[in-house]
């Protein structure tokens, strides 16, 4: 490349290349720069927003500079790269994040400040990219800091929602869902007008025999979208690496409305076929650990896979190399079996449109894919009916057929004295109708499955894949457990914290290798850096506390024991659980005399998260937290003893003000149902402390911080079969404690009872599924400990610091160079200061 272009030419443009800012007058200079002409204002009408954008276009710009030299240095490096796939990025703010990965925030301060802007104001104009629902999305995000971070050549492919996540309102207690339209100024995405992909629907699949007699496989007719793709720059920290998040959107494929149409007055019908087109990236679907088969959903899976494979497979076509090559330049990693489609496309590609043999095809297909699962729930596992199959993707569904004939052919020849297990590893469920079983599908076109924990990693084989542990051995199953990327979750959420671990680490070298961490335990008697680290939390917790004022009107007192649940509403997180230790805690309140109350600690239980729109009874419990709220919050005889608040449209950019404002964190899914968690890895960094059950991430954190620095309860989850299967066939007496905070429900203290029946009475009458009865004497029990622990601050400190020492392991850098080593066989790609030719 260097050489086909000539000298005078390459000294010209080298002479006027672009440089990244790297002052505070450079930034300046830029940024007005940019709210002048860019965005066509004035120091006289540049209001926040204006700043917001002029700042976020100065700091878009220095990280192009960045990128588009990675992106070069990558394709000259021609090394294997990773492609992350995910139909979830729960990205947050961008803003913050790029100032502190470039490592200009303070350049920045100081710019706006001559500006006349306050930092923190500005931060908070920016609407966060909210493209995910929970721990899947948000992981997918901090996975793309790592790669980044760590310099691997990877690029993430999803989807460019017009609607991400809803907002959530609460409205005389109720969940409320709000669209969230967050693209009416979006700095950081570059729309690429001239990259697109024509992907087919429907139509049918005609079969011939070709001259040389093989057999060929047409898909033909149908309809045709357009996929354009949108890209947005991933900075690493601390280095020049900025990698690529693809996001595909949709358009009618011939761009344009039917003008014939339009002509004759039929102005609706003129742009119907447009509108039906866009709708497939329109709106995220907004269920969490649930799937519910619907056609479009269907659609947006199939468009996202096949445009990305159509680009990646295009990128490899370039290097001219053979196609036995291409697992040695490609790793596709398959977040969830969301991108399974993946899978048969990929088959497609390479018998139908390049030829090969299905043997040789299948081949580069297992070593080119790995499949991380991140759940066990039934409701979660995705199924989809044949006659939808193949109706949407006639050819998809033969390919599907084929490659469970060669797997069943396989199993019986391995297994011949089991027939049984034919059906029941089979791709297609005999069902009516039926039914396509994605996870079987992603597990039989990898090379690797993980899970996302050590439990749930044994679970996965022991439970829903037994059957493949003896097809393919154990070999093929791994674990990586799940992390979190330090750099939001510690230096940007908690800047103080940050600030004080690296005054005492000699730097901020910790946040590219966690584990330096444990030097911090050198500190844990050191009584100015425990001051420090109590007023650190003390601050956070005022900054919730005046969030909390500003939201829902509600006083807390900072000084409280701040007890926080935010996550997505499930029945299985078991917010239920919850709020009846809360209804428990406030008849125990009333029960007591003023003597009594004095001795107790004052506790504030924040509870947040949204349900899934069409999820009731989750909603039913957003309603109980609400209305024992309005209750409790309001008791005279109660006052500071106890608050409970339910935080409005909990986000990205909540929990980073959340997050570092808490105590203890409740971490209580019933044993063997959260497969990871990543909230409790967050709240234990910022030196908090946790309450949980064996379950997920938990059993891990607690090996790594100690058993004495955590609050752990409940039943095992090789106990939950048995107990379920109790609860229908003994008898069994609820706690009486649980029983009186029914009755305190029944007897209407928190507004009408019907309305929480359906709650209560899936613990009384309906079996109790999620055990909530099994573990509340254990879970209240645990909370008075709790109350205990937390009046001898000193303990509880020295608690605090020595679990944040022994977080190291918790870093999504970690998981990256696993996933890199076991699953991917991809290096790292040492950054150039400048790409060649330039
Ligand atoms: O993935 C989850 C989360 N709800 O998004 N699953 N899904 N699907 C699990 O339930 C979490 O336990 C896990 O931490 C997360 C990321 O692996």
């Amino acid at each position: 490349v260097e050489a086909s272009i000539p000298e005078p030419q390459r000294a010209a443009w080298q002479k006027f290349s672009a440089e990244p800012f790297n002052t505070k007058e450079q930034f300046e200079q830029e940024a007005v720069r940019h709210i002048e002409t860019t965005l066509a204002r004035s120091l006289y009408n540049c209001d926040e927003g204006a700043a917001y954008g002029g700042t976020a276009l100065a700091f878009r710009d220095r990280m192009v500079i960045d990128w588009n030299r990675t992106q070069q240095n990558q394709t000259f490096a021609d090394q294997k790269r990773v492609y992350y796939l995910s139909l979830e990025f729960l990205m947050g703010r961008a803003l913050d994040n790029a100032m502190l990965n470039v490592q200009q925030k303070d350049s920045a301060k100081a710019g706006l400040a001559d500006l006349g802007f306050r930092m923190e104001d500005i931060i908070n104009q920016e609407r966060d990219a909210a493209l995910g629902n929970g721990g899947l999305g948000r992981l997918a995000a901090c996975f793309l800091d790592s790669l980044a971070s760590l310099n691997y050549p990877a690029w993430g492919y999803g989807l460019r929602y017009r609607y991400g996540i809803f907002k959530q309102e609460i409205i005389d207690g109720y969940q409320v869902e709000i669209p969230d339209y967050w693209l009416d100024f979006n700095p950081w995405e570059f729309p690429r007008h001239d990259v697109t992909v024509d992907i087919q629907f429907f139509g049918n699949v005609r079969k011939y025999v070709d001259d040389s007699g093989k057999q060929v496989s047409v898909w033909e007719n149908g309809e045709i979208v357009q996929a354009v793709a949108y890209d947005v720059p991933i900075p690493g920290y601390a280095t020049p690496t900025t990698n690529n998040l693809r996001l595909w959107s949709s358009k009618a494929a011939s761009g344009e409305f039917d003008f014939q149409k339009f002509n004759s007055g039929e102005y609706e019908s003129s742009v119907a076929d447009q509108q039906r087109a866009e709708t497939i990236s329109a709106v995220l679907y907004p269920n969490d650990n649930l799937e519910r088969g619907k056609e479009l959903r269907l659609k947006q899976q199939y468009f996202w896979c096949a445009a990305s494979l159509f680009d990646i497979v295009r990128r490899f076509k370039k290097s001219k190399k053979a196609w036995k090559e291409f697992p040695n330049a490609v790793a596709i990693q398959l977040n969830d079996t969301h991108p399974t489609l993946a899978i048969p496309e990929l088959q497609r590609i390479l018998i139908d449109q390049e030829g090969l043999e299905w043997d040789e095809a299948w081949s580069i297909v297992q070593k080119t894919f790995g499949y991380t699962n991140h759940t066990v729930l039934p409701e979660a596992l995705e199924k989809w009916s044949v006659p939808l199959f193949q109706h949407l993707l006639p050819r998809h569904l033969q390919i599907i057929y084929d490659i469970n004939l060669h797997f069943l052919q396989y199993v019986e020849r391995n297994f011949p004295k089991d027939r049984e297990m034919l059906g029941r590893v089979s791709i297609i469920e005999e069902s009516q109708p039926k039914m396509v079983r994605m996870a079987y599908l992603a597990l039989i076109g990898s090379h690797k499955v993980n899970g996302v924990a050590e439990l749930h990693s044994d679970l996965i084989k022991t439970t829903i894949f037994k059957d493949f542990v003896k097809i393919y051995g154990p070999d093929k199953f791994t674990n990586v457990t799940n992390g979190i990327t330090p750099r939001r979750w510690l230096h940007q959420a908690n800047p103080r914290l940050s600030e004080l671990i690296a005054s005492k680490l000699g730097g901020y070298d910790f946040l590219k290798d966690l584990t330096l961490l444990h030097k911090l335990e050198n500190y844990v008697d050191d009584k100015a850096f425990r001051k420090e680290f109590q007023e650190i939390k003390f601050a956070n917790k005022v900054r919730l506390a005046k969030h909390i004022k500003d939201t829902n009107g509600v006083s807390v007192n900072p000084a409280a024991l701040f007890d926080i649940q935010v996550k997505r509403i499930h029945e299985y997180k078991r917010q239920q659980l919850n709020i009846f230790g809360v209804i428990h805690r406030y008849l125990t309140i009333k029960s007591m005399s003023p003597e009594e109350r004095k001795k107790l600690a004052p506790r504030v239980s924040i509870f947040g998260g949204k349900a899934a729109p069409g999820y009731w009874m989750a909603k039913t419990i957003i309603h109980l937290v609400n209305a024992v709220g309005a209750v409790v919050n309001n008791d005279k005889d109660v006052g500071d003893l106890l608050k409970c608040v339910f935080v409005e449209d909990y986000n990205v950019s909540k929990a980073e003000i959340i997050v570092p404002a808490s105590d203890i964190s409740e971490h209580i899914s019933t044993a063997g149902t959260e497969a990871s968690g990543t909230s409790n890895m967050k709240f234990v960094l910022n030196g908090g402390l946790i309450i949980g059950t064996c379950d997920g991430a938990n059993i891990e954190i607690t090996r790594e911080i100690g058993e004495e620095n955590i609050f752990l309860f409940g039943n095992l989850s090789e106990d939950v079969e048995d107990l379920r299967h109790a609860h229908f066939y003994s008898k069994f007496e609820f706690d009486p404690q649980l029983q009186r905070v029914f009755d305190a429900i029944k007897e209407g203290r928190f507004g009408d009872a019907g309305q929480f029946s359906a709650l209560v009475n899936g613990i009384v009458e309906h079996g109790d599924y999620y055990l909530v009865s099994d573990d509340f004497k254990s879970y209240i029990d645990t909370h008075t400990l709790i109350d205990e622990a937390y009046k001898d601050q000193e303990s509880w400190v020295s608690k605090c610091i020595t679990s944040v020492a022994r977080m190291g392991f918790f870093s999504s850098d970690r998981c990256i160079d696993e996933y890199a080593e076991m699953i991917w066989n991809v290096e790292p790609l040492s950054p150039t200061k400048k790409a060649k030719g330039v």
